[in-house]
């Protein structure tokens, strides 16, 4: 039996396992709307936008792993899933999108609503691919969803002319994708992974610095045995949080421009970095010349275009993380090297830089601190909740003060940096796992960039609950403006407003608000106590800053405190470094 192009589509994402797409209709992608209205199996999440609906589907992803699918019309509705599907390409995370077009015939002729999608997204995709014939669809179908979830995960974009959905034939769903020069090495090298062996057991101060690719791959016991058998403390970027667990002993937290002190001056330090699922992000290495100066380098990543890009890697190693990691703790016979306390010196020198900076902040007992309420929030939820944040200066409080202990909770947008993030990710997110607990923290600019999605929550009855760190600025530029610039705030004072109880409420939320710090547990302890969607209005101190903090262009140990007079890097990194070498010669 002949069927429609819009039919075997649905077909083609049933033989997916799709369970959920998110999605926005229009003229071109009707045919296939009229579809899904019979559809049992797929759920249909309509969101108010359709960049709203692609960073849904990115949260949905990043919780569970398996692609999220998106579905627009041509014209605006592709484009504006651009930024969302950019985010992805950074994050290395699996979508399909699927973009609806105008008729072939059309193609090219500037007709109502015609955008070149796969002209815009070519350097924000994977691969992306105009499908101009009925009988290539459920090959480009199968080799999207291929092509997004193998080796280095990441989104890909289908575009569907509205002749294509609309012609008949014969559905056949190829049981294999075969890509010429496209093969992902999973294996890696076995020489390499020996030589990386070896450079372990040698190693007096090594570091794992684990990134997303950890998640990516489903290596975090794997990571958490190599650690402990070895004795290796971790460090983790932003997009490898939970990974690896928060809480451990072995756990330094976050490197980078917000990362620990005791995390940055670990690598500074080290003898040799074990660079896992990670891609040495300019966050995470800050000045490259002066990173990690006497380390060797074992990086290990599925994409072999990261390997030496921005860090010469002493031992690269090419493949599926989770099964190098466990090629290498084969090799490395713990018992013996890792009771052996080779370690011991380097674990303690750590725990002494973790003793001479804690992460701190001063609460007072009146105005409250954007980090007491991460913190009141970690507590609140037991370091259960799947977190999603938007971007700036409440991102970097939630990967400080929120131990992630597990992975694929925290949400959040590490390469692009995204405002607007938070919510719809949010949404996707309890939509994958809707009796999990899944918070929100925003900051009062960013959520307001995809504030529409409210209703969406709303209408699905998606319990998320939100927390608005309102400090009436885009903190992170007036951070920046007030160390760089002078204090001369320009563009960055948001003010008053919009009042995010009453706009709660007028999406058919509930609105909640703290203004003073007995408040905070309290509104908290209301929120969860809600069935449906919830925002909170935290007020806190409009002139807090995120630190510790390594200036733009500075090496990662030259780090500054709290004050702003210490701006200056060189000279807080030269005391850094005598005051280190000191101790590590000693
Ligand atoms: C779409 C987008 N536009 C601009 C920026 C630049 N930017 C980074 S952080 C930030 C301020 C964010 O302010 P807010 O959401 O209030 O969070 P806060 O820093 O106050 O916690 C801005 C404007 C961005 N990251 N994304």
């Amino acid at each position: 039996m002949k069927l429609s192009g819009s039919q075997i589509l649905i077909e083609c994402l049933r033989k997916e396992n799709v369970k959920v797409v998110f999605a926005y209709p229009g003229g071109v992608n009707l045919p296939i709307f009229d579809v899904l209205y019979d559809e049992k199996e797929i759920e249909v999440i309509l969101c108010r936008h359709e960049q709203g609906g692609t960073h849904m589907a990115e949260g949905y992803a990043r919780v569970t792993g398996r692609p999220g699918v998106v579905l627009v019309t041509s014209g605006p509705g592709a484009t504006n899933t651009v930024t969302a599907i950019a985010d992805a390409y950074m994050d290395s995370t699996p979508l399909v999108v699927l973009t609806g077009q105008v008729p072939t015939q059309s193609i090219g002729n500037d007709a109502f609503q015609e955008a070149d999608v796969v002209g815009i997204t070519r350097p924000c995709t994977k691969y992306n691919i105009l499908v101009k014939d009925v009988n290539d669809l459920a090959k480009a179908v199968k080799e999207a969803f291929y092509i997004a979830t193998s080796g280095r995960p990441g989104p890909v974009l289908v575009d569907l002319p509205k002749d294509v959905v609309l012609a008949k034939t014969e559905f056949k769903y190829p049981d294999k994708v075969y890509i010429r020069s496209y093969s992902p090495n999973y294996k890696g090298n076995k020489w390499q992974i020996k030589q990386a062996a070896e450079s372990i057991m040698k190693a007096r101060r090594p570091v794992i610095y684990a990134g997303g690719g950890v998640l990516a791959s489903g290596a975090s016991q794997e990571l958490l045995d190599l650690a402990e058998g070895m004795q290796v403390p971790v460090t983790q970027t932003l997009m490898g949080l939970g990974g690896f667990p928060g809480t451990h002993p072995l756990s330094l937290g976050m490197l980078g421009m917000h990362g620990t002190y005791w995390a940055n001056m670990s690598i500074h330090h080290s003898d040799l970095i074990i660079a896992v699922g990670s891609r040495f992000d300019d966050r995470v290495t800050g000045r490259v010349a002066d990173f990690a100066p006497g380390a060797k380098i074992i990086h290990i990543d599925i994409d072999p275009t990261s390997i030496h890009k921005v860090i010469k890697a002493d031992i690269p190693i090419v493949g599926d993380v989770k099964v190098i990691l466990s090629g290498l703790n084969q090799i490395l016979k713990f018992s013996e090297n890792g009771q052996s306390g080779k370690n011991q010196a380097w674990l303690s020198q750590i725990s002494d830089w973790r003793k001479e900076h804690p992460l701190a902040y001063d609460q007072g007992d009146k105005i409250i601190k954007p980090q007491y309420v991460i913190e009141r929030i970690y507590e609140a939820t037991r370091g259960k909740a799947i977190v999603s944040t938007d971007v700036g200066q409440h991102q970097m409080w939630v990967a400080q003060y929120y131990k992630f202990d597990r992975p694929r909770t925290f949400p959040n947008s590490g390469g692009l940096g995204t405002m607007g993030y938070g919510l719809p990710a949010a949404i996707g997110a309890q939509k994958a796992f809707p009796d999990d607990l899944v918070f929100c923290v925003a900051g009062d600019g960013s959520i307001v960039m995809n504030i529409q999605e409210m209703a969406t929550a709303v209408s699905y009855n998606l319990p998320v609950k939100i927390a608005v760190i309102n400090n009436k600025y885009l903190g992170m530029v007036r951070q920046w403006q007030e160390l760089f610039y002078d204090r001369r705030y320009s563009s960055s004072y948001l003010g008053d407003g919009p009042d995010f109880v009453k706009l709660a409420e007028a999406f058919g939320a509930v609105g909640l608000r703290a203004k003073e710090i007995g408040e905070v547990d309290q509104v908290l302890q209301e929120a969860l106590a809600v069935k449906g969607p919830v925002m909170m209005d935290f007020q806190v101190d409009e002139e807090e800053n995120c630190y510790p903090m390594v200036p733009a262009g500075a090496a990662i140990h030259e780090m500054v405190f709290s004050d702003p007079e210490e701006a200056e890097p060189k000279k807080q990194g030269e005391k850094e470094q005598k005051k280190a070498d000191g101790v590590l010669t000693a």
